[in-house]
């Protein structure tokens, strides 16, 4: 039986020992690589009693144990599964432990793994225990020297944290390289990587003048695909100069860009690891999207440098502490690099259509979970997404300014320490003279909360009075949250802004005046999408088109037309005979003719998707939702066929070069697109936008609305990509996730096949999520095919996935748990495969643990 036993966060106990510094040898071999790991332990003063120390460690062999020189006999020590506990252990004193590890044969990708022929490591969360034993826990903190040997033809590269302090050449043609990581860190941040790689290199002046070398390692051939990706690096270095004030702290700051790689990227010290998806790009082989991504994350991980880094977490419940705050920085620099607009609308579609369903489903967690089995799982939405919307209030509640005396604040009192979520909150809160205890409320709440607004205009006495009422979401219950919610008031004749600012509310209702308003306004909510909670404020399509065409705030702009949307696609829902009103073919009308930028226009005609309609309605039927979804669509696209062939041709008559512009134009393009293309007329403009394409966007786009459709050209297109992309990882990835999106009744037989496509691996977590990940997430239609098919597919490569990459597999598992928006049929048929999968003999505690959470609810 899988050990499903929790940690709670309230049984956190300080490490008896510490270990200040380690000092490591790592003989590399496929097979066999040798770890020395030579380890000053300390033992805290006030626990001398305890004299057994406790180590993890997790799939290796122990070779031997040295204290103080001394080789231990086996009665000294007991190893098992997960440990090796040391009995009789002095105070102060140098353990040497030498261990065996087989990187080759591991598929987890967690510890030291084989990319390709590169050796590389992972180790959050817990991945250092699977290269040595050691007190794997972030509170425990050391300085590494790090020498790695290996055969130097097939090596030239031999990477680790810090800077390089030696090289040498040895006998039988290998070599010895020494790094040096001046700055204590937990085991988490630990990286190795060798390989041969070709080499991207540049600098970066620091603010106080200090030269920083960068260094970007691709696999060989990709060089052309690098530069993007630096110049992501030193945006992101000059920004956080600007805008936090923090400077980078080594001499060298190293990525390397792996394929085999459970996640986008990680922070180690000084050597990050990316996902090769996160950093090569060009034009031909990537999209607008990728571009945006790649800035993104590459800004993300620099940015852990001090949110994260150099002040990290006490314990695993704290991951939102770096996490969500981390996430926060990243979005606010896309933000600053691209439309700030689009950029957080983009933000709040993922949450909504992403996180809000987390926190509704079994596995809903506060952003500082309580209660873990399996940490892994807990690299959420909500301790990253919603983690991030938590750090956004309290930026809206304490003003730019507030907000940085309080970062600066908590790096002064912490920097090199392990804290806690309360730490900041502090740190926060003192610099700002403020009381945040109930703000802080926000850290242990479960589910969405709901804003009910109610507003009441009286003629007399020229005021308006906003009755604002909060529940907790999810069934929870807990005492009322500080939440801001920004406002606007519109005049309703001129569109004119009468006023805007920021509401806190603070109870569980609270009633809000505004005096001399001449006239009745039109109230945007929630401006900015302000906190992240669901808005219960019914309002008229007028207010809504007010809304729509005259906020200065951009996200109430775009949210007001989505309402619109909404508002339409449930009456569809419910009634398979309703058709577009007037009022709604003229709004989209108006979109379409409104002057405003094209990547904005882009997001006003994209209609909510399945996710976040399922979000918005109870007791979904899947197909009846796709039907209504499809017949809008159709509708939309009847109405205004001759303006959105306008702006598409419009579009790419006006489309050169790979500005900020172009990428808005190309969206927008894309947007008309994908409603064309609902009728087969419009076949052969998609293969003329396929072959003419000059950049991925537009050719991606045009096969992907050809299998959206399946349109008659679709085979043919599909075929000639894969043939002009076959040598392209990246692109393949592409390809198949294509390919498990086709509405075509055949699709299951096609999945199948693709299973023993050449090019597919269940090895390769890209690979496995854009065939498995793609259908599960973006093919409703098959996913949720009646006669339970496609439940029964994703449960099966689930069970298969899970002896080779536990993680992997777990994330893949969403759609089978998060069934609550469904109907009974639908949730029925999904517990049916989690019960068959909970049956078979060993499985993760990946899977395991969300299972039995799916089950029991
Ligand atoms: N900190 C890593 C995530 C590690 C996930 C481990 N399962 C990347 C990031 O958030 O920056
Ligand atoms: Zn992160």
């Amino acid at each position: 039986m899988t050990d499903l036993t929790p940690m709670y966060l309230r049984d956190y106990q300080e490490s008896v020992y510490q270990i200040p510094k380690v000092d490591l040898t790592i003989e590399l071999d496929d097979e066999r690589t040798l770890v020395r790991s030579s380890m000053t332990v300390e033992r805290n003063t006030n626990r001398v009693e305890q004299d057994v120390l406790v180590l993890d460690g997790h799939d290796m062999e122990l070779v031997t144990i040295h204290i103080d020189g001394v080789l231990l006999s086996t009665d000294q020590y007991q190893v098992s599964q997960e440990s090796l506990i040391i009995n009789h252990c002095p105070g102060n004193f140098v353990l040497t432990i030498e261990t065996m590890i087989n990187p080759k044969a591991n598929t987890a990708l967690e510890g030291i793994y084989k990319s390709g022929g590169a050796f590389c490591s992972q180790c959050e969360a817990e991945g250092f225990r699977r290269i040595t034993y050691f007190l794997d826990r972030p509170d425990v903190m050391s300085i590494y020297t790090t020498t790695i040997i290996a055969d130097k033809d097939k090596y030239p590269f031999l990477l680790s944290n810090g800077n390089c302090i030696e090289r040498k050449d040895l006998e039988h043609g290998k070599h010895l390289v020494s790094w040096h990581d001046p700055f204590h860190k937990p085991c988490y941040l630990f990286a190795l990587v060798a390989g041969d790689f070709d080499l991207l290199e540049d600098a970066f002046t620091t603010k106080s003048g200090r030269n920083v070398d960068l260094q970007l390692f691709v696999d060989k051939g990709n060089l052309f695909k690098a530069h993007y990706a630096m110049q992501a690096l030193k945006d992101s270095m000059a920004w956080d100069e600007q805008v936090f004030d923090l400077e980078y702290d080594l001499d060298i700051y190293m990525i390397v860009a792996v394929d085999f790689f459970n996640m986008g990227a990680m922070e180690n010290k000084g050597l990050n690891v990316f996902n090769s998806k996160y950093v090569l790009a060009d034009e031909r082989s990537a999209t607008d999207d990728d571009f945006f991504n790649i800035q993104a994350v590459i800004g993300h991980e620099y940015f852990h440098n001090w949110t994260g880094n150099r002040v990290t977490c006490r314990d695993w419940f704290q991951l939102s502490l770096k996490e969500g705050l981390t996430v926060f920085r990243d979005q606010q620099f896309s933000a600053d690099m691209h439309q700030k607009d689009v950029t957080r609308i983009n933000n709040v579609r993922v949450l909504r259509a992403h996180q809000f369903a987390e926190d509704a489903g079994p596995m809903a967690h506060p952003i500082r979970p309580e209660k873990v089995v399996e940490m892994n799982n807990f690299y959420t939405l909500t301790v990253y997404e919603k983690g991030s919307e938590v750090i956004r209030m309290l930026h809206t509640l304490l003003g730019e300014t507030g907000f940085q005396r309080g970062i600066k604040e908590y790096i002064a009192r912490h920097d090199g320490q392990a804290v806690t979520c309360d730490d900041f909150i502090n740190a926060m809160a003192d610099a700002n003279d403020r009381d945040l205890s109930q703000f802080s409320l926000w850290y242990s709440q479960v589910g969405t909360p709901q804003v009910h607004a109610n507003a009441t205009y009286d003629l007399q006495s020229k005021s308006l009075s906003l009755r604002l009422s909060q529940t907790p979401g999810a069934g929870q219950q807990h005492p009322p949250l500080l939440i801001p919610i920004g406002f606007e008031l519109l005049n309703p004749k001129t569109g004119e802004t009468m006023r805007q600012g920021v509401l806190s509310l603070s109870d569980a209702a609270q009633t809000f005046e505004f005096e001399e308003l001449a006239l009745q306004p039109v109230i945007a909510l929630l401006t900015g999408f302000s906190a992240p909670v669901k808005l219960d404020f019914p309002q008229s399509n007028d207010d809504l088109l007010r809304i729509m065409t005259s906020a200065n705030d951009g996200f109430s702009r775009w949210e007001a037309s989505q309402s619109l949307f909404r508002q339409c696609i449930a009456n569809y829902y419910k009634d398979t005979g309703y058709r577009l009103p007037d009022s709604l073919q003229q709004a989209f009308a108006n979109i379409l003719d409104a002057d405003i930028e094209p990547a904005f226009k882009a997001l006003q005609i994209t209609l909510p998707g399945f996710a976040e309609m399922t979000e918005f309605l109870q007791d979904v039927e899947p197909q009846r939702l796709l039907a209504a979804l499809e017949q809008f669509e159709q509708d939309l696209l009847n109405s205004q066929t001759a303006k959105l062939t306008s702006i598409y041709q419009q579009c790419t008559e006006r489309l050169f070069g790979d500005s900020e512009q172009a990428s808005g134009l190309r969206a927008l393009k894309n947007a008309c697109l994908h409603y064309l293309a609902g009728d087969e007329d419009f076949d052969g403009e998609v293969v003329s936008q396929f072959r003419q394409a000059r950049n991925m966007t537009e050719q991606i786009a045009a096969l992907n609305a050809a299998a959206q459709y399946n349109l008659p050209s679709f085979e043919n297109i599909n075929n000639a990509f894969a043939e002009q992309w076959q040598e392209d990882t990246l692109v393949m990835d592409k390809w198949f996730a294509i390919q498990a999106k086709v509405q075509d009744g055949n699709i299951f037989e096609r999945l199948q096949s693709l299973l023993s496509h050449p090019k597919f691996s269940m090895e390769n977590p890209n690979r496995v999520r854009s065939l498995v990940g793609s259908f599960a997430n973006s093919n409703p239609k098959y996913f949720h095919d009646p006669s339970g098919k496609g439940y029964e597919w994703l449960a099966t490569q689930i069970a298969i996935l899970d002896k080779i990459n536990p993680q992997v597999a777990s994330r893949l598992i969403t759609g089978l748990i998060q069934g609550q928006g469904f109907c009974q049929e639908v949730q029925s048929r999904l517990r049916k495969q989690l019960a068959g999968l909970q049956k078979l003999e060993n499985i993760s505690a990946d899977i395991g643990e969300k299972i039995s959470a799916a089950l029991a609810k």
